[in-house]
C-alpha cells in the first residue's frame, strides 16, 4: 500500500512542524514569546519591580523591545557579574542593555534614567 505510506509520511511531517517551534520557545517565563535568536545587544527602559542584588536578578516592566520582537511586560533578568547592583532599587526608573545569554538574555549594563 504505498499510497497508505505516503499519506502517513505527509501527515507525520505536518504534525512535526509545530513540535519543533514549540521546542524553540523555551524561555522560561517568557514562553510563548517568538525570541529572534541572532539579536545582539539591544537598549530598553523600564521600571525595576524587583531586584535581588545577592542573587543577580532583577525583574524589570520593560517597553516593547521590536529588536528582539517583544511586546513591552514584566519579566526576570539574570544580571551580568560586572554590573554593580547596588545604586539601584525597586520602582528606579532604568535604561538597561540586553544581550544574548544562554537561551535568553541577560543585563549587561543598567542605570538609573
Ligand atoms: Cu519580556
Amino acid at each position: 500500500m504505498k499510497l497508505k505510506n505516503l499519506m502517513t509520511a505527509v501527515v507525520f511531517g505536518l504534525s512535526l512542524g509545530p513540535v519543533l517551534a514549540a521546542a524553540d520557545n523555551n524561555m522560561g517565563s517568557m514562553s510563548g514569546m517568538d525570541t529572534k535568536e541572532s539579536a545582539g545587544p539591544v537598549q530598553s527602559r523600564g521600571v525595576i519591580t524587583m531586584i535581588n542584588t545577592e542573587n543577580r536578578k532583577v525583574t524589570l516592566k520593560h517597553e516593547p523591545i521590536p529588536a528582539l520582537n517583544w511586546p513591552g511586560m514584566t519579566m526576570g533578568f539574570p544580571v551580568a557579574p560586572e554590573v554593580d547592583l547596588d545604586a539601584l532599587d525597586k520602582g528606579d526608573k532604568v535604561v538597561f542593555t540586553l544581550a544574548p545569554a544562554g537561551k535568553g538574555q541577560q543585563v549587561t549594563s543598567i542605570r538609573k534614567q
